[in-house]
């Protein structure tokens, strides 16, 4: 069996490729991610479903001069594969490796550095449009799957494609899933389109007469075109795509190399907007992963047995905070018949099947439509209902207006959810969740809360569904820690000491907390005193505490997996300034003005000084310095 994908250097190479070339080309990517996932989790089902698309894509355009944006970004394996990556590809997700999303500081392919998902035609028009006011003659392709098709953000860009008519190229990759099977009106036409006997048999009619013509020029496939359209016409009415202004093409095979790139070099020749609709199966070639395309999404790492059948190779023993939130919600739904669920496409992802199926009526799943979640939650908390928006913290972001108007303004009791706050680790800067402090505590009629530990958790939920306005509890990505305690309960804006300490104060916000113990237990054996406070609300402080460790401490170091611009440190120092306390003893422990890259949590979390070591060095630091201030004050 030869081996290419070690000598592609460039994906320049595969013009020179047969089809069958490609092939084998492609049986050997599937190789490679399956290796990969013996290593490490990794996204997984979506790039065996792309392998196909990626070659026949790279192999038909040049897209150094071209340009191509895969939507969310998470299918980019392939793509890096025949990019000249191929030789660190076992790096990926790991710190100072590839990302697991396109990065431009990786390649000149890679045009953007994405993971939500949604914008990718939007950027392939603006793309078009650029390049066109700068007098280039290429081509913008965007990849886009049915699960991000839903999104609102797609429909402004096609109606704004459609207006502009500039020679452009939307490949709608219809697998059938999102994350979970796709829901929603626009899954329903998709599978119209795909099951349609009367378009199905126009297709491979189409299909057979496209198989005989030559492909590029031929007056044949003008011809082609028009009866298609008119076919299509006569049978639909206008099909939804081609009432924004663009062709519609497909559905095909997205598996067939050579009837995809036949298909992609013609609709480069056509003048305005084309929309190719590909069927392509995720998980393909990989049967446990193509018959479980959910699980196998980003699967823990696995070998393959004998009989290629997946073994885990370690499992998490401890239930995770995500758990604790869902079971949480479920227990709420079951004592409030107001309680509502809402999930942007990430029911599995936030642990909310067993609540989908007890609750059918209350649990919607809406599509990766953030930004309407946040507003349907408004509509129903308008009429009596208690929604809970369960919602990854950095995808939220796309709500952020919707927050401040559906519900902020209006003073609605709404819950939200910030799943995934915090680092989120291996997928990097688009994913974590570091954000949530600033954007969420500036509203007026907010509520902003942070558990220190699982036990926090129900407790916290528990007081936002009876409060009457907006409340926002955020939560990592992690196991949970039980920290042993008498618990005290959850009184807005009031915060729980943990331990008193003579010396200096550590004041958490959230599940650092944990670390912020094993930091103050490490002082106490050197003989410094620090207590721990875990804050409990981001919004409203503390006031009481925030005088107390400034006045009666020696020092204070706040403590956040946060970005330190509008999170919990400035919240405690403007509470400070507010009061008239000296805040010049008050340090502050969180993310800098940068965005944080991929890597294993331990590494990232202490090169930011945020594990236990690093909390503790800086009380170490401060310390010395209070001491020695003490010392010259004494002195002075
Ligand atoms: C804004 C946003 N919300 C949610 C997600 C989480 N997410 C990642 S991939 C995915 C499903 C994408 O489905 P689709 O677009 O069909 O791509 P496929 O994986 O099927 O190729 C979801 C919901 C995200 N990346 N971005």
């Amino acid at each position: 069996m030869s081996n290419f994908l070690p000598n592609i250097r460039d994906a320049r190479d595969l013009h020179e490729m047969s089809v069958e070339d490609l092939k084998q080309v492609a049986n050997e990517i599937r190789e490679t991610l399956c290796n990969l996932l013996s290593k490490r989790a990794a996204h997984f089902a979506s790039n065996l479903g792309v392998v196909e698309l990626t070659l026949a894509l790279h192999s038909t355009f040049d897209f150094l001069q071209d340009r191509l944006i895969w939507d969310t970004g998470h299918q980019i394996y392939p793509q890096k594969l025949v990019t000249g990556r191929f030789h660190q590809f076992d790096t990926i997700r790991t710190k100072g490796g590839l990302m697991g999303y396109p990065n431009p500081n990786e390649s000149d392919y890679d045009l953007f550095v994405t993971g939500h998902a949604g914008a990718s035609v939007s950027t392939a028009v603006g793309l078009r449009s650029g390049d066109q006011l700068m007098g280039r003659d290429n081509y913008s392709v965007a990849v886009i799957g049915d699960g991000a098709f839903p999104s609102g953000v797609v429909y402004e860009a096609i109606n704004n494609a459609g207006e502009l008519n500039s020679k452009m190229l939307v490949i709608l990759n219809d697998n059938e899933m999102s994350i979970c099977p796709r829901v929603g009106g626009v899954a329903d036409y998709l599978d119209r389109l795909r099951s349609n006997p009367i378009y199905t048999g126009v297709k491979s009619e189409v299909v057979s007469i496209l198989n005989k013509v030559p492909v590029l020029g031929d007056p044949a496939e003008k011809l082609l075109f028009q009866i298609k359209e008119g076919v299509k016409a006569g049978l639909h009415g206008g099909m939804m795509f081609e009432e924004f202004g663009f062709k519609y093409f497909g559905p095909i095979d997205g598996h067939n190399i050579g009837l995809v790139k036949k298909y992609l070099k013609m609709v480069r020749e056509i003048d305005g907007p084309v929309l190719l609709h590909v069927i392509t199966n995720k998980g393909h070639g990989y049967k446990p992963a193509a018959e479980d395309p959910v699980y196998f999404h980003t699967p823990p790492a696995f070998k393959r047995s004998d009989d290629g059948e997946p073994v885990v190779l370690s499992k998490s023993s401890s239930k995770p905070y995500t758990q604790h939130a869902s079971d949480a919600i479920a227990d709420q739904m079951r004592h409030d018949s107001r309680v509502t669920v809402i999930t942007a496409a990430m029911c599995q992802g936030n642990k909310l099947e067993q609540v989908r199926e007890e609750f059918p009526e209350r649990f919607f799943d809406v599509g990766i439509c953030e930004a309407h979640a946040v507003a349907f939650a408004a509509g129903q908390a308008k009429v009596g209902m208690r929604p809970i928006v369960d919602i990854y913290s950095t995808f939220l972001q796309r709500s952020f207006d919707h927050i401040f108007q559906e519900v902020c303004l209006q003073g609605l009791p709404v819950t939200f959810m910030m799943d995934r706050a915090g680092l989120t680790a291996n997928d990097g800067p688009t994913h974590h969740g570091t954000f949530d402090y600033g954007y969420m505590r500036i509203f007026p009629n907010m509520v902003v809360m942070a558990p220190g530990d699982a036990n926090d958790i129900g407790a916290m939920l528990d007081f936002s569904i009876s409060h009457d306005t907006a409340c926002a509890i955020r939560y990592p990505k992690l196991s949970a820690a039980e920290i042993d305690r008498e618990l005290q309960p959850i009184e807005m804006g009031k915060s729980e000491t943990i331990r008193s300490g003579r010396d200096g104060v550590i004041v958490c916000a959230g599940t650092p907390l944990i670390d912020c113990i094993a930091a103050a237990d490490q002082l106490a054996e050197e003989g410094i005193d620090v207590g721990v406070v875990n804050a409990r609300f981001v919004k409203p402080i503390d006031t009481d505490m925030v005088r107390d460790s400034i006045e009666n401490h020696g020092f204070v170091v706040t403590v956040e997996e946060a970005m330190l611009q509008g999170g919990f440190g400035s919240a405690f120092l403007e509470a400070a300034n507010e009061l008239r306390v000296d805040a010049t003893k008050v340090h502050r422990i969180g993310i800098p003005d940068e965005f944080v890259q991929h890597g294993d949590r331990e590494s990232l979390l202490a090169d930011l000084k945020l594990d236990a070591a690093g909390i503790a060095n800086t009380c170490r630091e401060v310390f010395a310095k209070s001491g020695k201030m003490q010392s010259e004050k004494t002195l002075g």
